[in-house]
């Protein structure tokens, strides 16, 4: 099996690199299964507290693979259920962060949004331009454009095809910080860095209540956060961090 995905661990983080260079990491069968394998042993892990997901400096993804989507009929993508494997990378428990430099396009682009939250490079630019080759976006961009960036926006950028440059990605919520285009893969380690040095039981429970605000009614969020919050009091921790405030010094996290 070739490596269409490398792996360095550099604990507490660990980075993940697409490697399809010449097909500007379209995302192959093959690639994706490798990807979701990966941040699943990643996320057994506990070493491993945040992981950085990205592609090369020309293109974190330019989308599916096309050559595979104009081979495949639709009774094939619909029993082999190509895009349910997708659905794990939800499930993960570890923060993932996206590092985008680039094209960032159609599945591309959803695969950045199925991270937790995206560092992009300057010359990172999104696009879900699937209409343009006939199809629609498949895993999840109709949906998590539009509630990231609102409906105007999302019909245009889906309808139209046109691809947003960083700073409007920025202004529109889609990515949360825009780095330097020279230092986009060690900035994005910085911000890695950063979540893993939090209290790695809150930080779990605190993506998972995040997570629940887009996934349904703001009631049952609130609820579900409230329970989550609560939750957090079981682990030590959540005493810990609260001591250590409260005595002037800094928390000695366990993962407990
Ligand atoms: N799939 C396969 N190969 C690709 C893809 C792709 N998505 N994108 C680029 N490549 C290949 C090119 O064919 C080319 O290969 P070769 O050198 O062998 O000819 C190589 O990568 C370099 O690409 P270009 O020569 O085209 O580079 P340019 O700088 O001229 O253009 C672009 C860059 C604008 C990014 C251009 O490559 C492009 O438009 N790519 C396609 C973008 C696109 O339409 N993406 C959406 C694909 S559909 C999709 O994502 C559906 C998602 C559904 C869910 C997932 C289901 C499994």
């Amino acid at each position: 099996m070739s490596d269409l995905v490398l792996v360095e661990r550099d604990e507490p983080i660990a980075v993940v690199l697409l490697n399809r260079p010449d097909a500007l990491n379209a995302l192959s069968d093959e690639l994706m299964e490798q990807l979701v394998g990966t941040l699943e042993e990643l996320d057994r892990e506990e070493a491993v507290r945040c992981v950085v997901l990205g592609g090369n400096e020309r293109a974190f993804a330019a989308g599916a693979d096309i050559a595979e989507l104009a081979s495949s009929s639709a009774i094939e993508l619909y029993y082999q259920r190509r895009i349910e494997g997708w659905d794990s990378i939800r499930g993960l428990w570890t923060p993932l962060v996206a590092a985008v430099s680039g094209y960032c396009l159609g599945g591309g682009c959803e695969l950045a949004m199925a991270c937790d939250l995206i560092v992009a490079s300057e010359t990172a630019q999104f696009g879900q331009p699937e209409t343009g080759v006939g199809v629609i976006p498949g895993a999840g961009g109709t949906q998590r454009l539009t509630r990231a960036v609102g409906k105007s926006l999302a019909m245009d950028v889906i309808l139209s095809g046109r691809f947003l440059s960083v700073d409007e990605a920025l202004a529109a919520g889609l990515v949360a910080r825009v780095v330097a285009k020279e230092a986009w893969l060690e900035e994005a380690k910085g911000v890695a860095r950063e979540i893993a040095s939090k209290a790695p039981v809150a930080t779990r429970l605190a993506k998972e209540a995040v997570d629940r605000s887009f996934e349904g009614p703001l009631q049952l969020g609130l609820e579900y956060e409230r329970r989550l919050l609560y939750l957090a009091f079981a682990s030590e921790d959540t005493r810990e961090g609260l001591t250590a405030f409260l005595e002037k010094r800094k928390p000695r996290f366990k993962g407990e």
